[in-house]
C-alpha cells in the first residue's frame, strides 16, 4: 500500500469512546461529555465521530424491571429530542458528522436498539436497528448482573442497510452484531467501505466465564476478520470501563480494509481515537482476493452444504 494519495478519498474518522455513564447520570451531563469529545474531533479536524451503542445511558438492561415499561426513561421518543438537540447542534457547528447509538421508543410503543448516521449538515442520513439482540427475556437473578436486551429490544427486520455519505458507503452495526459473519458479509456485497460499529460489552459472560479472558481477543478478531474479509473498514467504539460495577470492554479500535488496527484506545474512559481512512483502500482487497463477481460462489455452497452427511459409497 503506497502513502496516503492526496487523490484518494481519505476521510479522518475519530471512535469516540464513552467510559462508564451512571444510572442516574442525566441525558444533558451525557451530552456535555459527548460534545467535548466533538471540541477534540473539531481540534483534529476529525470529519466523522463514530459513538457507542447507547450512548446516552448507562447499560440498563442489566437491571430486570417487572413492567415492561420501567426503563421507558431511558429511551428516546425523538431524535434529535430536546436534550439530544444541543448535540446535532454542536457538531454542524463545527461540521462534524456522527453516528450514536441509543434506546428509540417508536410513538407505536416498540423499542430498538438504534444507531443513526448523521451527516455534517447536521441531516440524519441514515438509521440501523439492531439486529442480533443478545442476552435473555426473563429474570434470571442467579448472574451478578443481567443482561436483558432481548426483554427490552425487538430485532429488527430491517436488516443491514449501507448509505452513500461521507463521500464513501457507511453501514452499522451494533454490539452482538460484530460477532456474526453475516453482518459484515451482507454490508460486504453492497459495496460498504466503512462500518461504524457501537457496543457495550461486559467482561463476565454469565453462560460461559471461560469466554472472560478473551473478550478483548474476541472483540478485535471478529472486527479484524469482518474488515479483512470484506474490503472495508470497520470502526468499533465502547463505552467501557467499570459501570455501575460491571467491567465493561473498552479497546475502541479503527481497522483497516487489511485487517490492520491502524489506532486503538488507551484508557477506559471518554477517549477520542483518530485514524485517516483511505477509502479507496478499500479496492485493494475488493477488486482482488475479494473480487466477490469473479471468486465468490453462492450457488456452489448450498450444494455442498445440502450434500454434507450423505453417505457415498
Ligand atoms: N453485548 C455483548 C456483546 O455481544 C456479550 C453481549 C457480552 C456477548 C459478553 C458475549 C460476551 O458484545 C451486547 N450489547 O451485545
Amino acid at each position: 500500500m503506497t502513502g496516503l494519495r492526496s487523490s484518494n478519498r481519505v476521510l479522518r474518522v475519530g471512535a469516540g469512546q464513552l467510559g462508564p455513564i451512571a444510572r442516574d447520570e442525566p441525558r444533558h451531563a451525557v451530552v456535555k461529555r459527548l460534545i467535548g469529545l466533538l471540541d477534540l474531533a473539531a481540534e483534529r479536524s476529525v470529519e466523522l465521530v463514530a459513538f457507542p451503542e447507547l450512548a446516552l445511558t448507562t447499560f440498563f438492561p442489566r437491571w430486570y424491571t417487572e413492567e415492561l415499561s420501567g426503563h421507558d426513561h431511558y429511551f428516546e421518543r425523538s431524535m434529535p429530542g430536546p436534550e439530544t438537540q444541543p448535540l446535532f447542534d454542536a457538531a454542524r457547528e463545527r461540521g462534524i458528522g456522527f453516528s450514536l447509538g441509543y434506546a428509540e421508543l417508536t410513538e407505536d410503543g416498540r423499542r430498538f436498539n438504534t444507531t443513526v448516521l448523521v451527516e455534517r449538515d447536521g441531516s440524519i442520513v441514515g438509521r440501523f436497528r439492531k439486529v442480533h439482540i443478545p442476552g435473555h427475556d426473563t429474570d434470571e437473578p442467579w448472574r451478578p448482573f443481567q443482561h436483558l436486551e432481548r426483554r427490552y429490544f425487538e430485532e429488527s427486520e430491517d436488516g443491514f442497510g449501507v448509505w452513500r455519505a461521507f463521500d464513501g458507503l457507511v453501514g452499522m452495526a451494533t454490539c452482538n452484531d460484530r460477532r456474526w459473519p453475516e453482518t459484515y458479509r451482507e454490508m460486504g456485497l453492497q459495496g460498504v467501505e466503512l462500518i461504524l460499529i457501537g457496543y457495550n460489552t461486559p467482561i463476565h459472560y454469565a453462560p460461559d466465564p471461560t469466554q472472560n479472558p478473551l473478550q478483548g481477543f474476541h472483540n478485535h478478531l471478529c472486527m479484524q476478520a469482518g474488515a479483512y474479509q470484506n474490503g472495508t473498514w470497520v470502526v468499533g467504539v465502547a463505552k467501557g470501563g467499570t459501570e455501575e460495577g460491571v467491567e465493561s470492554l473498552a479497546q475502541s479500535a479503527i481497522i483497516a480494509p487489511s485487517g490492520q488496527i491502524v489506532a486503538q484506545a488507551v484508557t477506559t474512559a471518554d477517549e477520542l481515537v483518530v485514524a485517516d481512512c483511505d477509502l479507496d483502500w478499500c479496492r485493494h482487497y475488493k477488486d482482488t482476493l475479494f473480487d466477490f463477481a469473479r471468486y465468490r460462489r453462492p450457488e456452489a455452497y448450498t450444494r455442498i452444504t445440502a450434500q454434507k452427511g450423505v453417505i457415498e459409497p
